[in-house]
Formats: structure tokens, sequence, C-alpha cells
């Protein structure tokens, strides 16, 4: 991580701007303020990766947030294309005029947001390694698109991040899955989404539906913590954000 971070710092010099990936469901928890003192001499504009998981009015929300607060930022997910929103970002920036050159942007953000996965769709080729899993990226790669040259970084986690940002980037799968109790963390995340049972009645149900039980007979509610938390993962359970720009109190970039 230290090695990562020292590499994300050498190329400070030569890029004229980063992008900052973050989840569209969790903008705030899933942002790298790791990453905050290495940037600050360079625009950093936000890309709110997954929007297609996410809320659509609540992912507008932030956008509007983040503009009163004079900070670029634009949705993206794996589908829609982007090439244009980023060339409205350089007009944006002024960047277009500043430079005959090409424009160099690096791409920073925690694990698994999906920054390859936004380099990749922004270049319309697969280039680089996309998995569901933090750690794919290990080095900086540059990747040329158009009027940029861009650079995927490996993904890094903040060391001392609160504790409720870090109970969102689990239930996200941002953080590696082994380190987790699926079934506290599934009691957990229902809490959040707003059930009218309480959570364990919500689990167990669940549970049963999903034929969840273990050779005894009984429920097998570890089983069903981690197919809950995987179909919120992939959306199945609807498109959640977890989440607001108004139950947070201010983002600092
Ligand atoms: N549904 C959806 N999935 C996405 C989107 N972007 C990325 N993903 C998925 O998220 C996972 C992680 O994507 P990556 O691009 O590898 O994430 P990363 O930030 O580069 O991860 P590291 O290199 O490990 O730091 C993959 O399974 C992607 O398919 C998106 O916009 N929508
Ligand atoms: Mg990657």
């Amino acid at each position: 991580m230290a090695k990562s971070l020292k590499k994300i710092q050498q190329i400070e010099k030569f890029v004229d701007f980063w992008f900052e990936v973050v989840d569209a469901r969790a903008p705030f928890s899933s942002r790298g303020q790791i990453f905050d003192n290495i940037t600050k001499s360079k625009p950093r504009v936000v890309v709110l990766q997954k929007s297609d998981l996410a809320n659509n009015s609540i992912t507008n929300s932030w956008i509007t947030y983040f503009k009163s607060k004079n900070i670029l930022s634009f949705k993206s997910d794996k589908t829609h294309k982007i090439y244009q929103d980023v060339l409205k970002i350089l007009n944006n920036l002024n960047m277009k005029k500043k430079f005959q050159r090409k424009f160099k942007a690096a791409v920073i953000g925690i694990p698994n947001v999906g920054k390859s996965c936004f380099i990749n769709n922004l270049v319309g080729k697969k280039k680089l390694k996309v998995e569901n899993r933090a750690g794919v990226t290990r080095d900086l790669n540059w990747v040329s698109c158009g009027i940029l040259e861009i650079c995927d970084t490996p993904g890094i986690l903040t060391p001392k991040i609160d504790s409720e940002s870090a109970k969102k980037i689990s239930y996200l799968g941002l953080i590696k899955s082994e380190i987790l109790d699926f079934e506290e963390l599934a009691l957990n995340l229902i809490k959040n989404l707003e059930y009218s049972n309480p959570p364990e009645v919500v689990l167990s149900n669940f549970a049963s539906s999903n034929g969840c039980k273990s050779s005894g007979g009984n429920l097998d509610l570890d089983r069903a913590s981690r197919i809950f938390i995987k179909k919120f993962q992939s959306g199945q359970l609807g498109k959640i954000s977890l989440e607001t720009p108004q139950n947070l109190g201010n983002f600092l970039l």
C-alpha cells in the first residue's frame, strides 16, 4: 500500500487532473481520503461509478451537491459511453484552451470501486483487468484514449476510516470478504434498508424463501446472509443508495 501510494505521489507532477472514482451508492464512505494530500494541487473530478446500482435521484442530488461545492462530478457505469462526458469535463476545467498536447489524468480510489472498469469504458476496449475483488490492479498502467493519457492505479484503502463508513464499504463488497462475519453484516445492512420487520425476522424469512437450511433442518443463516449480501451488491434487491448528501456533514475535497 505504501509503495502504491508512493508511485501515485511520483506521477503527481505529470498529471493535469485526477479522477477520483467513488461508489455512487455511498460516495462519502467510499472516497479515498488517503489521497487528499497528494492530489490537492490539481483539479479533482469525482466519478460516481456503479450508478446503475444506485438510486438515480440520490445520485443526481450528489451531483448537485458537488456542484454547490464547486466540485465537478458525473455518473458513470459499465455500459454508459462516457468519453463525451469526459470531454465536457475538460471544457469545464478549461483544459482544452490551456494545452496543445494530450492531457494526462490519473484515476484513483479505494479498491474495487470500478477504476479499471471506468477506464475500459472510456477507451471502449477491455485494456485493463477487471474483477470483482479488491486488489486486482497491482501497478500503474497508462492507457491512451483520444486526447487523454490516462493512468490506472491500485486501489488504496484509507487506514483510519470511521466505523460507519467501514460498515458501508463492507456492505458494498469493497473490503475483502474473508474478514467478515456475514450474519452480523447482513443484519446491519437490513437495519439500513428500512424494512418494517426487525432485521432478524427479515433474515429468517429470507433464509426460508431461499431454501437456506442446514442438514439438521434448521435455517442456515450464514448462507442466507451471504446470498442476501450478494443480491444487494449486484442490485437484485433494487437500486439502493446508502447515503445522501443531506445525511452527512461536509464532504471535503
Ligand atoms: N454494475 C456495475 N459493476 C461495476 C461497475 N464498475 C465496475 N463494476 C464491477 O466492479 C468490480 C470491480 O471493478 P474494477 O474496475 O476491477 O475495480 P477497481 O477499482 O479497478 O479495483 P482494484 O483494481 O482492485 O482497486 C468488477 O466486478 C466490475 O465489473 C459499474 O458501473 N456497474
Ligand atoms: Mg483495478
